[in-house]
């Protein structure tokens, strides 16, 4: 199944926008290191009925490697029913960006992130590629992040090629996204406004992922009305005292329209 689809039939069947930011990590040493992927599993199995997929990021690739834990996880994941995401943020020249792209759809990743800043000709144009021959993988990508100096970067004025107009650079990589048919976008949910305007860029053609809620001060109610329609959660999901609670509630805030777009 395409990615666009899991996503929405997961969203659909668990009535739920919340993405599962399985980020739990330690070093060697620590009692953890040892745990970790059956702490990350016991993360997941209590909150599965709530979230509509699970986003791993390097917090885990690196202690539990990739075709070990980590396709233990991504197997037990599906086992649920649910799409796994890889938050690669990968920003490379295509000969590496294709080989990173074929390891992690290989160990079955339905969708990654990248990077749009390395532009489509000997950068993207790889990843996009793998992704069709996976019959349909996801490739979302980074638009606007959500920590504090994300104005700093994204809102850099630069010459637009198309119109040789100045533009802030996050509205080239919306306008890339439509392009380039991306599965989704990622817009930081500590930025309601730059959602709406992000939404009314892409005309509802492509979903926006926002991570950065709770632990970063995003709130999904000003997500949800700016255009949002997936939430990435971590810390305020898998650091609570009762992680598959947590996820409800969140999961209750994201669902209060029936359907995805
Ligand atoms: O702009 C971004 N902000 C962000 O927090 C883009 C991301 N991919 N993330 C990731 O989302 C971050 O690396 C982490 O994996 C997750 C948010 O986690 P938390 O702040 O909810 O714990």
């Amino acid at each position: 199944m395409k990615f666009a689809d899991f996503i929405k039939e997961a969203s659909l069947k668990n009535r739920s926008r919340i993405i599962l930011a399985l980020d739990l990590s330690a070093l060697p040493g620590n009692p953890l290191f040892e745990e970790l992927e059956e702490k990350a599993k016991e993360v997941l199995n209590a909150t599965a009925p709530y979230i509509c997929a699970v986003k791993i990021n390097m917090q885990l690739l690196l202690p539990l490697g990739l075709y070990s834990g980590v396709k233990r996880i991504i197997d037990e994941t599906h086992s649920k029913g649910l799409p796994i995401i890889m938050d690669c943020k990968l920003s490379d020249v295509g000969h590496t960006n294709k080989w990173a792209a074929k390891h992690y759809f290989n160990a079955g990743f339905d969708a990654m992130i990248v990077n749009p800043l390395v532009g489509w000709s000997g950068g993207l144009e790889s990843v996009f590629e793998v992704a069709e021959e996976y019959d349909g993988r996801g490739v979302i990508l980074l638009v606007y992040t959500s920590h504090k100096a994300a104005p700093e970067s994204y809102e850099l004025e630069v010459k637009d090629p198309v119109d040789g107009r100045f533009k802030p650079l996050f509205e080239i990589f919306a306008r890339r996204a439509l392009e380039w048919n991306a599965s989704g976008v990622i817009v930081g949910g500590t930025y309601p406004d730059k959602v709406r305007y992000i939404h009314s860029i892409l005309e509802g053609k492509v979903p926006i992922y926002s991570p950065g809620i709770g632990a970063q001060g995003g709130v999904i109610d000003e997500c949800l009305k700016a255009g949002s329609s997936f939430f990435i959660i971590g810390r305020s999901i898998y650091l609570s005292s009762n992680p598959g609670e947590a996820a409800r509630r969140f999961r209750d805030l994201s669902w209060t329209i029936n359907e995805t777009s």
